[in-house]
């Protein structure tokens, strides 16, 4: 390891953050110690702000005094900086494939993910038929492999960690059924497999505290789908 890789790490995180679970878990399939640095969201400190004036978002990498920003990146930025077990497959056109598919979850899923969940009516009907179109291009990425790094978690899983733990405790609380075995049945498994990863399970907020934060938010969640609805 080069002696810049050696400086200090820290994740500026929030602790019910799917982005800034990407961020923990890179490190960790990585090997690297760092610290955690838990946001008020609500009342962001000078730290993010002076680390990442341009989005104000969790998370934020400092590696010495230098921050990368922006959850993919950040991934990418570990996988380069730091030994270790890959995150990105080594052949060029798999690297390209693992960037698409994250590229393709953050753009064609979170956004309509989120408001499935927390929309009503007419509305979610729309976002749910959106998301099931999406999770049925993810369960054929799965065909015939445990992740969809393959036989080990990589950059793709991480990426989609927002669908393993996230997904079942919004479903539980909102009461809207995205992921069934019927309907998509690897993805329902790889959910399991991928919070029952030890490096994965070490930094996975758990369960029942998700629940209780993402409960005491619901009606917070519920106002910002409905401002965000076409007028
Ligand atoms: N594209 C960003 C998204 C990060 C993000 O949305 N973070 C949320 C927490 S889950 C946040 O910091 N929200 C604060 C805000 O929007 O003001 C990434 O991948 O890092």
């Amino acid at each position: 390891m080069s002696p810049a890789a050696a400086a200090a790490v820290k994740v500026i995180g929030a602790y019910d953050s799917p982005f800034s679970h990407r961020a923990e878990a890179a490190l960790r399939l990585k090997g690297v110690p760092y610290e955690l640095v838990l946001e008020d969201l609500h009342n962001k400190s000078d730290l993010l702000l002076t680390h990442n004036p341009v989005h104000k978002k969790v998370p934020v990498l400092l590696h010495g005094d230098r921050a990368v920003c922006e959850s993919l990146i950040i991934m990418e930025y570990v996988d380069e900086a730091f030994d270790g077990p890959a995150i990105l497959p080594a052949d060029p056109h798999e690297r390209a494939m693992a960037r698409f598919w994250a590229r393709f979850i953050d753009d064609k899923c979170s956004e309509p993910f989120w408001l499935a969940m927390w929309t009503d009516g007419e509305a979610q009907k729309g976002y749910i038929k959106e998301i099931k179109e999406s999770f049925a291009l993810l369960e054929a990425q799965l065909e015939g492999k445990r992740f969809f790094g393959g036989d080990a978690i990589g950059f793709v899983d991480l990426a989609a960690c927002e669908f393993s733990r996230w997904l079942g405790v919004c479903e539980e609380i909102t009461g809207v059924s995205l992921v069934t075995e019927e309907e998509f049945p690897r993805l329902q498994r790889w959910a399991v497999e991928y919070a029952a990863d030890e490096k994965i399970g070490a930094c996975m907020p758990d369960r029942a505290v998700l629940l209780d934060h993402l409960t005491a938010e619901k009606e917070m969640f519920m106002a910002m789908a409905k401002s965000r609805l076409p007028k």
